[in-house]
């Protein structure tokens, strides 16, 4: 299906979760209005009426408003990629794809999400724990894609890939180093060399420190 006016995503430019979906339209050649929620503004009433949560990313596709971001890959794939290269339709590709989604919205959040949310914001989380978990669920991906890649559901990038791609590569942004995970950084120049790929900003950790 073509797209004429553009989709709307409320974001903030340094949110993985935002990245993850600006992605995605991108990696969809979709026509996109960037809209750039000041701090504290997705607490406003006019924000909360379109995701309780009071969180970004959301999207507003033609009056359909859309929060979450895992759940927003699901929707454009399904909506616009009628070939369904990149959410796979058969029942176990569909539900691989899936499985890396828990990951991304689960582990790669508490791991190296939280560590660059210390990195950046001084988040007041447990940096060692965030360090721990992020080793664990870095070195699982990167076992994963060294025996099944060269994607995390085979042969072609798919949502699961756009899922797990901004909060890995960033993680160093939460002094957590990638040179321990081989398979991974050659994904993560997989992905950088997709045709549509958009970057998300680069910034250097200014709190915390590495894992001991
Ligand atoms: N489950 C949500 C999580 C989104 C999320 O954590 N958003 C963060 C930015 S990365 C946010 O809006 N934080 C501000 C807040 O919670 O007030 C999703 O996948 O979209």
């Amino acid at each position: 299906m073509t797209q004429s006016f553009p989709i709307r995503l409320h974001r903030f430019r340094l949110s993985g979760h935002s990245h993850r979906v600006e992605l995605m339209l991108s990696l969809l050649r979709l026509p996109v209005e960037i809209i750039d929620v000041p701090p504290g503004g997705q607490k406003s009433e006019a924000f909360l009426a379109m995701n309780r949560f009071g969180q970004v990313p959301v999207i507003e596709d033609d009056g359909y408003v859309l929060a979450d971001a895992n759940a927003i890959l699901v929707y454009l794939a399904t909506r616009y990629d009628p070939s369904r290269r990149w959410y796979p339709a058969d029942a176990q590709g569909a539900a691989e794809a899936q499985r890396w989604l828990s990951v991304a919205a689960g582990p790669l959040f508490s791991g190296p999400a939280v560590a660059r949310l210390v990195g950046l914001f001084d988040a007041k989380h447990d940096l060692a724990r965030a360090h721990a978990t992020a080793a664990a669920v870095l070195s699982t991906m990167d076992a994963h894609l060294a025996e099944a890649g060269p994607f995390f559901v085979g042969q072609s990038p798919t949502i699961a890939d756009v899922a797990l791609y901004s909060y890995t590569a960033h993680a160093p942004e939460g002094h957590v180093s990638l040179a321990p995970y081989p398979a991974l950084r050659a994904w993560i120049e997989r992905i950088e060399a997709l045709d549509g790929f958009v970057p998300m900003v680069r910034s250097a950790p200014k709190f915390g420190g590495p894992a001991a």
